[in-house]
Formats: structure tokens, sequence, C-alpha cells
């Protein structure tokens, strides 16, 4: 036996700095020493001036009008899910209404589902066949049209990316959403991430112009695992150094990525039990959400927002630094649904109003609070009242002095007072039902 018998505390103690470096290893490492170039700062302040984005969940999956997760709820089999993209055949796809679409809500980038969980690709992809030129009857890339059409009418386009992959037999040890589909019980998790993902990413970063980012999700299905975050980091941002890496791991936020998203609450609010209470002071902020419950289409799901409910979203995000990336599912022959089309037009109408108290702001300077928030824009402060029914409004002390205050829509004086106790705003009754009575308050220089 070489060497002395260690005692136990030795043991232990190199257990522990093993148990250590392997999760520094794993969870800090990323990409370790990432300096975003000048063009990806500057990516994050457009992203940040954007604030309005639109979510799209669309794949096989759409065929079946029970949501993005139908391979997993009904145990489906690969056989049985093999199926499905025969099925997909989106004649009625059309880029340029969709990005229309988008704008006319006052969004100012896409973000859509290249490949979800099933592994589906939604584009050309000479990595794998398991995509929708090779094996749907439509045979078409809709993320080729999508980019050239954002392109053309100047809207970023993002591309959300799945991690996880319930199709793929290298994707193995599966994760925590495993069941048994059919898949073997063996594969290379290494050659999934260096060979099918990054060769996935390396097409999407290359074959459709220059892209606003890619959009990871999956990575909580097998949290403890190595992903080669900072080999896939370093890929995306050698390809496209202004393109934002937005992980949706629900974790801090690792070196080498370029925004925080939350999915379902605003920074710091975990409603929704998944997300990280840790909000980052560096990097941009996103919270996403959806039209009606459901990403993908879903046929039973007619829990709509109302046009009200998302404009208090837009603004609550806004107030808390955040941009709102808000969801909707087409359906599986390329059209969107009018209840999404007429409420998206109703939140472009309003934004087309109050767009001055929304893009190009940060949050603050005052705290979000139950009766509204405030966003800033250089000399000027955006009080949003949003749920507020006394006369008078006591803000808290703000550092600059007050020159004026406006209703921002009707441009009327509001009065005031300003000490350093704080800032008195005194408001008349409400009448009619407002979405956000918005009140610009304009700094002396
Ligand atoms: O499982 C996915 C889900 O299908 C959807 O894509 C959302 C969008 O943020 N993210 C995951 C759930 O956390």
């Amino acid at each position: 036996m070489i060497g002395t018998r260690r005692s136990s505390a030795a043991k232990y103690a190199s257990a522990l700095v093993f148990a250590a470096s392997f999760l520094f290893l794993n969870s800090a490492v990323a990409q370790t020493g990432y300096q975003p170039s000048p063009a990806n700062l500057q990516a994050r302040r457009e992203f940040q001036d954007a604030k309005f984005g639109m979510f799209i969940h669309w794949g096989v999956y759409s065929v079946l009008g029970a949501g993005e997760w139908v391979f997993h709820e009904r145990k489906l089999t690969l056989d049985e899910y093999n199926k499905l993209p025969s099925f997909f055949d989106p004649e009625k796809f059309d880029a340029k209404t969709w990005v229309a679409l988008a704008k006319s809500a006052g969004m100012k980038y896409i973000t859509i589902t290249s490949r979800h969980h099933d592994g589906f690709a939604m584009f050309d992809s000479k990595v794998s066949d398991w995509n929708i030129v090779q094996r749907t009857p439509y045979g078409k890339d809709p993320l080729k049209m999508l980019a050239d059409e954002c392109h053309r009418q100047g809207i970023k386009l993002f591309f959300y990316y799945s991690q996880l992959d319930w199709h793929n037999p290298d994707y193995y040890p599966r994760g925590r959403t495993d069941w048994n589909n059919g898949r073997p019980d063996h594969g290379d998790f290494n050659a999934y991430l260096d060979n099918y993902m990054d060769g996935q990413l390396r097409e999407l970063l290359t074959n459709y112009g220059p892209i606003g980012g890619i959009w990871f999700d999956g990575m909580w299905d097998k949290p403890d695992a190595d992903w080669h975050l900072a080999k896939t980091y370093a890929l995306i941002h050698q390809l496209q150094p202004a393109a934002l890496i937005i992980p949706n791991h629900h974790e801090k936020p690792k070196p080498g990525e370029d925004v925080q998203t939350f999915e379902r609450d605003l920074p710091g609010q975990n409603t929704a039990g998944f997300n990280t209470e840790y909000i980052s002071s560096q990097l941009p902020l996103e919270s996403s959400d959806t039209l009606n419950d459901s990403w993908g289409f879903n046929i039973g799901d007619s829990h709509y927002k109302s046009p009200a409910e998302l404009e208090r979203r837009l603004v609550r995000a806004a107030g808390n630094n955040s941009n709102l990336l808000l969801n909707i599912g087409p359906m599986p022959n390329g059209e969107i649904q009018q209840e999404f089309v007429t409420r998206l037009h109703a939140v472009g109408e309003w934004i087309s109003k109050y767009g001055d108290s929304i893009y190009g702001t940060r949050g603050g300077p005052i705290p979000p609070g139950d009766w509204g928030v405030t966003t800033q824009k250089g000399n000027r402060i955006y009080v949003h009242v949003l749920d507020w029914g006394a006369p008078l409004l006591a803000l808290p002390p703000i550092s600059g002095k007050v020159e004026s205050a406006k209703w921002l829509i009707e441009g009327t004086p509001v009065s005031f007072t300003q000490n350093a106790d704080g800032l008195i705003l005194k408001l008349p009754p409400l009448g009619e039902e407002v979405v956000d009575r918005v009140i610009v308050l304009t700094l002396a220089d």
C-alpha cells in the first residue's frame, strides 16, 4: 500500500477541495475572463432601449394544439412523435405578416424557437435531418425568411435554442424530465454538446446574417452537468461578437452571459418558483411571459390577458429596469390566431401614445411600488401611476430639482411640492379607468 493511511480529516479535506473545484469548474468557469466587445456593449444598450419583444414558440408540436411539452406530457415514444413532422405544412406562414404584427404592437425584436426540447430544428440544418426542410412536406426554412424580413423591417431577430433534447440519443445521461421514449440507455453527451449543439449554433450564427443573439433554455434539466459553456459561449462571441447570450437557466448569471432573463416573473420576484432572486446590476434584464397561459399553440387555452394587463406588465417591467418578451404560439398552418392579433394591435395603439415613457428609458430612480413605477431618460422622470386612487401621491426624495410636472398625454401641469422629505404630486380624482396615468417630471439642468 503506497503512502501512509491518510487520516479521515485529510480525506474529508481533499473531498471538499474536489467538490469545490468541481462546482467552481462547473458553475463559475463558463466563459471566465469574458470581456464583452464594444459591439456587444452597444448591443446591450440597444436591447435595453428596445424594451419590448415578441417571443414565438412554434414547432411540429403545434400540430397537436396542446402546447410545446406534448411529447413529454403524453409520454410519447420516438416512433410516435416522429410522425408529427409529416403533418406540418404551414402554407399560410408569411414572414412579412409576422414581422409587421410585431412592429404594429410596438415590439422592437423577435425571439423565435429555432429548436425546442423535442430537438426538432425549425431551420435548414446539415448537422441532423431532424429538421423542417428534410422531414416536413413544407420543406422550406422559415427562419431564413424571417431573418431576411427582420433585416428588411429593422427588427432584431434572436434564436431560442433548447439545450435540453428529448430526441437525440446522445443527450445522455438524461435529466430530470426523462421518460422512456425508446432511446437507448447509452450516448455521448460530449459529442452532443461539441458536435451537435455547437454545430447547429454555428449554422444559426452563420447562415442568417447578423442576429440579436441566442436565448438558451433547458439547462435546468441537468443542472449539475458540464454543459461546456465556456466553449459554446466563446463560439458565439467569436462568430458574432455583438450577439447577446441570454440564458434561461434560472440561476445567477455566469461569465460570458450578456442578459439576465426571468420567466413569468419580474426581476427578483419568484412567484414562478424557479427563478433566482439574484438581480444582476451589470447585465440588461428581461422578463418573458405568455399572452394566454401557454407558450406553444394550445387550442384549449383561451385564458387571454387583456390589453390593459399587458400594458401594465410592460410598464412594470420597464419600472424594474427590464424588457418584456411577450409570447405568442402560432398555429400549425402558420397563421397567428385573431385573439393574439387583436390584443397586440391594442397594445401597439397604446404604446404609440405612451412610448416616450418606455422606449430608451431605464428603471427608477424611485423603486417600484404597488402604486406604480418610475422610468427615466435624460433629465426626465416618468411617474407611472398604475394603482393609486388617493388625491396625493407622496414619493421619496429624488436627486435633482423638479422644474415642471406635466401629464404625458394631455401635457397639462400637475401641481407638486418637493422638499428634502420627498415629492408630493396632487392627483385629480380618477375619472374613467386609465391603464397608466403618466406624469413627466422635468429636472433642472
Ligand atoms: O420548458 C420551457 C417552456 O417550454 C418554455 O420554452 C419556457 C419559455 O421560457 N421555458 C421553459 C420552462 O422554463
